[in-house]
């Protein structure tokens, strides 16, 4: 584990490399049995209709892509219960937080797979308590696999955005006066992650705290 950090702007901090090859294989083939298992992958479909550009699964609580609410059952696809968040992965999560200069206790983890034609939209991630937001406590995302173009805007759509390639083992931290930028990822670089992963596309984890 490395613990090399680069803070992007004021309360966004990128930690390259901070996962070792060994380690993101463990965790690539977590991410494969939690996607097959139980309660497993699916594509939601956002409010105005459209589907995302990702298969997803929630651990811990339920993200509802229509709701914009964290809920106890996937009402919005199969009306499964999400599998529990393992208490390794917040420990992960949270000792990511802490190396980042920042403190997270996360209650859910949306764990995203990415095709090698994934992106995710600019959007804020604040449906999560209001103290939450209120006190900056951080999202922790990790990323295995092809590295991604993370962009990283502002508090308003509009502002200017910043490029941050995250490649396999990376993490990425933004709490304080960062945890409502915009930001999205507006494509991978395909063929770009490690060949022992068997991993086609990319794995994002991001961990967050008040899914209540
Ligand atoms: O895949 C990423 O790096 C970002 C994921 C993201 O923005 C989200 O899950 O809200």
């Amino acid at each position: 584990m490395s613990t090399h950090r680069i803070e992007v702007c004021p309360g966004a901090v990128h930690l390259p490399g901070y996962l070792s090859l060994d380690e993101q294989c463990v965790l690539a083939t977590r991410c494969l049995a939690i996607g097959t298992g139980p309660a497993g992958w699916y594509v939601p479909t956002v409010r105005g209709g459209g589907k995302m550009r990702v298969h997803m699964v929630c651990l811990g609580s339920h993200w509802n892509a229509r709701t914009y609410r964290y809920e106890a059952t996937r009402r919005d696809y199969d009306g499964l219960p999400p599998a529990p968040l393992p208490a390794d992965l917040a420990a992960l999560a949270s000792k990511m937080a802490t190396d980042a200069g920042m403190c997270l206790s996360p209650d859910v983890c949306i764990l995203n797979h990415y095709g090698p034609d994934g992106k995710m939209g600019l959007h804020q991630d604040k449906d999560e308590h209001p103290d939450t937001l209120d006190a900056g406590v951080p999202i922790v995302s990790v990323s295995i696999g092809d590295t991604a173009k993370f962009i990283l805007g502002g508090l308003a759509r509009k502002e200017p955005k910043t490029m941050v390639l995250l490649a396999s083992g990376d993490g990425f931290v933004f709490g304080g006066q960062s945890r409502l930028r915009y930001h999205g990822v507006a494509a991978l670089l395909p063929g770009t992650g490690p060949p022992e992963l068997e991993l086609n596309g990319r794995y994002n984890l991001t961990f967050r705290q008040g899914a209540v």
